[in-house]
């Protein structure tokens, strides 16, 4: 049987409180088994629209599941999107506390900042074009769902897990740059934990922001100027706990770095 309109709200509400309260819950389709991907966007913008009301802002937007190491840790197998907020946000080298989260992780991701509005459909050479600066950054995911374990449309309804995320300092500009293959090397407490390349997402970051602006055209909205894009995680995700420092070293794009307290 197919939700009702009420019923996404109910959602909604169910995957915003828990992410407010840092509350594990059960995956939607354990209940709703018919929940379609469709659905679960329709759930992911309602639950931003009630943060938008209390308060917080869009700031961005993230891509998903880019890479084939994310894939295949996750057991979902399609890119996906989500929407970044200002209460997201934290600086280069900050201690965050570790109570924010349930039980978060951390990944390698490569960001773009837009100095023009991109709207699809778009080839990643014309995507680029709307890009105004590149940095390294390290994403803090965090699902809302026990065991970290969910379908495809479970984490669309999470907001693909969106939680906090850390842009480096060195913002450079996309001319000066290859970003084909930028090494990267994620250390934990000193010991590197997870070794790759830009090429593993989604082979190119520039194709990974083409597809986010294709796929936002296709419910007919597009990403804005001034906008920061996580392009997705390189690398596996790696758990993380109080106490962890996390540096991510790259060839060409910078460092960034924070610690959980
Ligand atoms: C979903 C979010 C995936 C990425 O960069 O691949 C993601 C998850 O793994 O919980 O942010
Ligand atoms: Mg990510």
């Amino acid at each position: 049987m197919s939700l009702t309109r009420a019923q996404l709200s109910t959602l909604a509400a169910l995957v915003d409180d828990a992410a407010t309260q840092r509350r594990e819950i059960t995956r939607l389709s354990a209940e709703h088994p018919t929940l379609t991907l469709e659905q679960a966007y329709l759930i992911q913008r309602e639950s931003i629209q009630r943060r938008i009301k209390r308060g917080d802002a869009l700031v961005g937007m993230k891509m998903g599941l880019t890479s084939l190491a994310k894939m295949k840790q996750m057991s979902v197998h399609s890119p996906i999107y989500g929407h970044l907020t200002r209460s997201m946000v934290a600086g280069d080298g900050d201690a965050i506390q570790a109570s924010r989260f349930i039980h978060p992780r951390v990944e390698p991701e490569v960001a773009f900042i837009l100095g023009a509005p991109l709207r699809g459909p778009v080839t990643p050479a014309q995507a680029m074009l709307a890009v105004r600066g590149v940095t390294a950054a390290l994403e803090i995911i965090d699902s809302r769902y026990e065991k970290f374990k969910f379908t495809l449309p479970d984490v669309v309804a999470d907001n693909a897990s969106s939680t906090c995320y850390v842009l480096g300092s060195t913002i450079l500009s996309p001319e000066a740059l290859d970003l084909s293959n930028i090494g990267m090397v994620m250390e934990i407490n000193g010991q590197p934990k997870q070794i790759g390349s830009s090429a593993a997402i989604y082979e190119h970051p520039a194709r990974s922001l083409a597809a986010l602006a294709n796929m936002l055209a296709e419910v007919g909205e597009q990403l804005h100027e001034g906008q920061v894009i996580l392009a997705g995680g390189a690398t596996a995700a790696e758990a993380i706990s109080a106490g962890d420092r996390v540096t991510l070293r790259t060839d060409g794009l910078g460092e960034v770095r924070f610690s959980l307290v």
